[in-house]
């Protein structure tokens, strides 16, 4: 990795900032807390449009809802999340080195050796930050103060993962399989290393991806490659990849055995065993979510005319099965139609009209199910980190 460029890269921004001073958001979401608004700045990392800036260093930049019209959000668009320095990877030195004491003599593959030695295959999928929206949390819980745009969806391509693994030979008694990134480290703070159990690592669907979008990745999100672990949260999607390791034995690296854990059964099995304590288990798949994109909450909707309500939802992978928007604060509900099946560890679109018959505000809510009968929370499910919140969003509208 080459630091200079990184701190070109850091010093380009921040005069790019100067130039262009963080504008705050011209309309403040009607459902953020007052102090994630009002702290909300527009910056454009290079390569990247304006995202909403959360910290600098790392770079922590949230995707603007505005940007979740589209089906596949635009890689120039897509958050960014880093624990530690961003490192630019040439793609003539990289090589994706596999080696463990579960794994058979380690191999390294570069880019070509990848796509020449297995067979590609993509998956359309939601990459969603454990801690998206935890920003919203009452009372507050420490960490990156995300609002709704720490999530995006693409279709990432690739190779599968479990090619790679088989290819280099897994022994009888792998248990897991940890990934690091190439990561500029800090001062102080331990190496980004995350472990997958080997079911989920050989999942058909789980990928070493070279593409997002059709394109090579973003430097931002993880080129020259990266984990894709559809239906996960994506603190398993290492970005940047460097090593990966088959382990006869459980992963006990800080981000694994200290961070992004949920309270043992709050969220239900974790499927992730040999990390399970007493106490708590790894955070894992993404629970059933959806979001108003347009109008945007607070917005003039127009008296006797059609409103058309356009949203996404989405789960770990079980796929949407019903949408339903309340337009009088929970009193009654009704279906939204959903768009086109991208796939069940992709969002789903979907659209509801309405018409507003008088003057005044409109209280609205929606709740998405998923087709395994989970439902979104009614109330915060509070845990120490902030994940997991998926609570039915309630907006406003007001008709004139
Ligand atoms: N190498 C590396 N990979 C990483 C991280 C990191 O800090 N370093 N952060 C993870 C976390 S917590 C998230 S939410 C996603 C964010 O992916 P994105 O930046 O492509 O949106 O990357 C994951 N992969
Ligand atoms: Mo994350």
């Amino acid at each position: 990795m080459d630091r200079r460029r990184f701190v070109l890269d850091a010093s380009a921004s921040l005069a790019f900032g100067l130039l262009l001073p963080g504008r705050a958001l011209a309309a403040p979401r009607a459902d953020l807390p007052a102090g994630a608004v009002a702290s909300a700045v527009l910056d454009a990392l290079p390569g990247k449009q304006p995202l909403i800036k959360r910290t600098f260093r790392p770079p922590n930049y949230e995707t603007p809802v505005e940007f979740f019209r589209h089906a596949h959000t635009p890689a120039d668009a897509f958050y960014v999340r880093w624990h530690a320095g961003v490192p630019d990877l040439a793609l003539a030195d990289w090589r994706l080195r596999v080696d463990g004491p579960a794994a058979g003599t380690p191999r390294e593959y570069g880019v070509a050796d990848l796509r020449r030695r297995f067979e590609r295959h993509e998956v359309t999928a939601v990459n969603q930050c454990s801690g998206n929206r935890r920003g919203l949390f009452h009372p507050h819980v420490p960490g990156v103060q995300w609002g709704y745009g720490a999530m995006g969806n693409a279709t990432w391509s690739g190779v599968r993962l479990k090619d790679v693994l088989e290819h280099t030979g897994i022994a009888p008694g792998a248990v897991e399989v940890a990934a690091d990134g190439g990561d500029v480290p800090f001062l102080t703070g331990p190496d980004f290393v995350k472990s997958l159990p080997l079911w989920k690592a050989i999942d058909p669907d789980t990928l070493v991806a070279l593409e997002m979008n059709g394109e090579p990745l973003p430097r931002w999100n993880g080129f020259p490659a990266r984990l894709v672990v559809p239906g996960w949260t994506a603190t398993y999607w290492v970005k940047a990849l460097t090593t990966i390791s088959l382990l006869d034995r459980p992963f006990d690296g800080f981000w694994m055995k200290t961070a992004y854990r949920v309270p043992r059964g709050l969220f239900g099995e974790s499927g992730f065993a040999s990390q399970d304590t007493d106490k708590n288990s790894p955070i894992t798949s993404i629970r059933v979510n959806s979001l108003v994109v347009d109008p945007a909450p607070g917005a003039a909707i127009p008296v006797g005319r059609r409103t058309e309500l356009f949203g996404i939802a989405w789960d770990g992978g079980s796929g949407i099965r019903h949408i339903e928007v309340s337009t009088d604060d929970g009193a009654s509900w009704q279906p939204a139609a959903l768009d086109r099946d991208l796939g069940r560890y992709a969002w789903r679109q979907w659209r509801f009209a309405m018409r507003p018959d008088r003057a005044g505000e409109y209280p609205i809510a929606v709740r998405a199910r998923a087709a395994d009968g989970s439902t979104q929370a009614e109330a915060l499910v509070h845990n120490p980190a902030g994940y997991h919140h998926n609570v039915v969003q309630r907006i406003r509208y007001v008709a004139s």
